[in-house]
């Protein structure tokens, strides 16, 4: 059996920062796997970054920028099966599907307290997921 970390739980308990804020998605999705694929931090630069897919992970898979800023993630799917890209149980909508091969831009709030989950709704149980985090206080 498979156990789950709560995102809530990597969230302050204190504060409500108001893009932070977690509750149940469309997709009901709040939970992270608690063997969360990580290949790697980066800062993007001028509200902007490229994040490929591969089979099963996002690089980078935290993304940092400015609290509260919009960055433009342009994914690229470098793997051999589409890939999905999801935030968690916020009110950003976002719901992506990127073929093979494809491209795709989406703009994405980054939170201004915590981290905020986002995921590859096709393959999240196996780790891909990934993380929006503030890089300044
Ligand atoms: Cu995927």
């Amino acid at each position: 059996v498979r156990r789950f970390v709560l995102l809530a739980a990597v969230l302050p308990l204190a504060g409500c920062g108001g893009g932070a804020s977690v509750s149940a998605g469309p997709l009901g999705m709040v939970a992270a796997p608690s063997s969360l694929a990580d290949h790697g931090t980066a800062d993007a630069r001028g509200g902007r970054i490229t994040v490929r897919m591969y089979e099963d992970y996002f690089r980078p898979t935290t993304i940092r920028a400015p609290a509260g800023s919009t960055v433009a993630l342009r994914l690229e799917n470098v793997g051999v099966v589409a890939h999905a890209f999801d935030v968690a149980g916020d009110r950003q909508k976002l719901d992506v599907i990127v073929q093979p091969g494809g491209r795709a831009t989406v703009r994405v709030k980054i939170p201004t307290v915590g981290k905020l989950l986002f995921f590859c709704k096709l393959h999240w149980s196996r780790g891909m997921a990934g993380y929006l985090e503030p890089n300044t206080p």
